[in-house]
């Protein structure tokens, strides 16, 4: 019955209005085909609309434009709470004492959308540890989460004893429970950490953190000779697609000058792949899961699997604004703009 409405009063406008109206129509015609829109969805008020312009998603495609336009222009948007920041050990007798304590917060994933989070010191990814190749490495994990869990040093070769798997290698750290993790970071890399107990559950709400290892001979620290470093960390499920927490336009832009080398350490710890694509310029693929490649490759779309680290040096040759995106779009642009697994590359002249 909508659709027969709608179609007679796309009829009458076309018969009775004028040139712009044309125009608008015919536009809408392929649109309307694209969105499968057949009278579903969209209120009385936007089936006006769509008489005319046709009836993408329930909005205008001027509607839709300013959508796109306004995420755009907000970018990057500022957002309370930022994840993966450097987390400062103390040293006790030549030990790097780092402290981690699982807690729910709310957390702004884009400007004005908070959503319970499960974190590790109230931000997502939880904070960066970095740490140098032979450092000896206490963690101290306080649960004050409502149910057990347990962390995961994703990469790191530890003993057996630390490695974080509740009734394999440990009793679950219990609601209310501090358990003390050591271990030697014996493989420099870009590795994570990650609640190994309820694991769909805890890392989808967010129970997940960078982790670095960095090569001891100060000659193999800048190997890549990079003048700059990102972290980009992939994550999916219950909080959205996000990209170091934050779904865009509240990404960060990566920024560098013209000629300068950039390192990214891409990191998934979501549930799906994530095809990361770089517009207008070349990715050089180092390491993966923190082992160089005896020869590495160049790319432009490089898919990060669920687990998967990889290490990516990007020269800054074309200046420019350059989109960042996975490329499963579902993952990254709807009717509403973009969104989700988004940034922009910027090359400065
Ligand atoms: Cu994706």
């Amino acid at each position: 019955m909508e659709t027969t409405r709608r179609h007679f009063l796309k009829v009458a406008g076309l018969a009775g209005a004028g040139l712009a109206t044309l125009g608008l129509a015919a536009c809408a015609t392929p649109s309307k085909g694209q969105n499968g829109d057949a009278g579903s969805g969209g209120t009385s008020s936007t089936d006006t609309h769509s008489t005319t312009t046709g009836n993408a998603g329930g909005m205008t495609w001027q509607e839709m434009d300013a959508h796109h336009e306004a995420g755009i222009k907000a970018f990057p948007a500022p957002t309370e709470g930022k994840g993966a920041q450097p987390l400062e050990p103390r040293i006790e007798n030549g030990v790097k004492v780092f402290e981690l304590t699982c807690k729910k917060v709310q957390w702004e994933v884009e400007p004005g959308k908070k959503v319970e989070a499960w974190t590790y010191n109230g931000t997502v990814p939880g904070p960066l540890i970095r740490v140098t190749e032979g450092d000896r490495v206490r963690v101290i994990v306080k649960n004050e989460l409502d149910e057990s869990t347990a962390v995961h040093w994703h990469g790191v070769l530890v003993e057996n004893s630390q490695d974080g798997v509740p009734f394999l290698t440990q009793p679950p750290i219990r609601p209310g429970e501090t358990y003390v993790y050591e271990w030697t970071a014996a493989n420099p890399g870009t590795h994570m950490y990650h609640s190994h107990h309820n694991s769909t559950k805890q890392n989808g709400m967010g129970l997940f953190g960078p982790l670095i290892i960095d090569p001891k001979d100060p000659g193999e620290q800048n190997r890549y000779n990079a003048q700059k470093e990102y972290l980009m960390f992939l994550s999916d499920g219950p909080l959205g697609y996000l990209l170091n927490g934050k779904s865009f336009p509240a990404t960060e832009p990566i920024v560098a000058k013209k000629g300068e080398r950039v390192r990214i350490r891409m990191i998934n710890n979501g549930f799906l792949y994530h095809p990361m694509h770089l517009h207008g310029l070349t990715m050089t693929v180092v390491e993966k899961d923190g082992y160089p490649l005896p020869t590495p490759f160049r790319c432009d779309n490089l898919s990060v699997a669920p687990g998967d680290r990889w290490d990516v040096i990007v020269e800054a040759t074309n200046p420019g604004k350059w989109a960042f995106h996975c490329h499963v779009l579902t993952h990254a642009e709807s009717e509403m703009g973009m969104f989700g697994l988004v940034t922009v590359f910027i090359v400065e002249e």
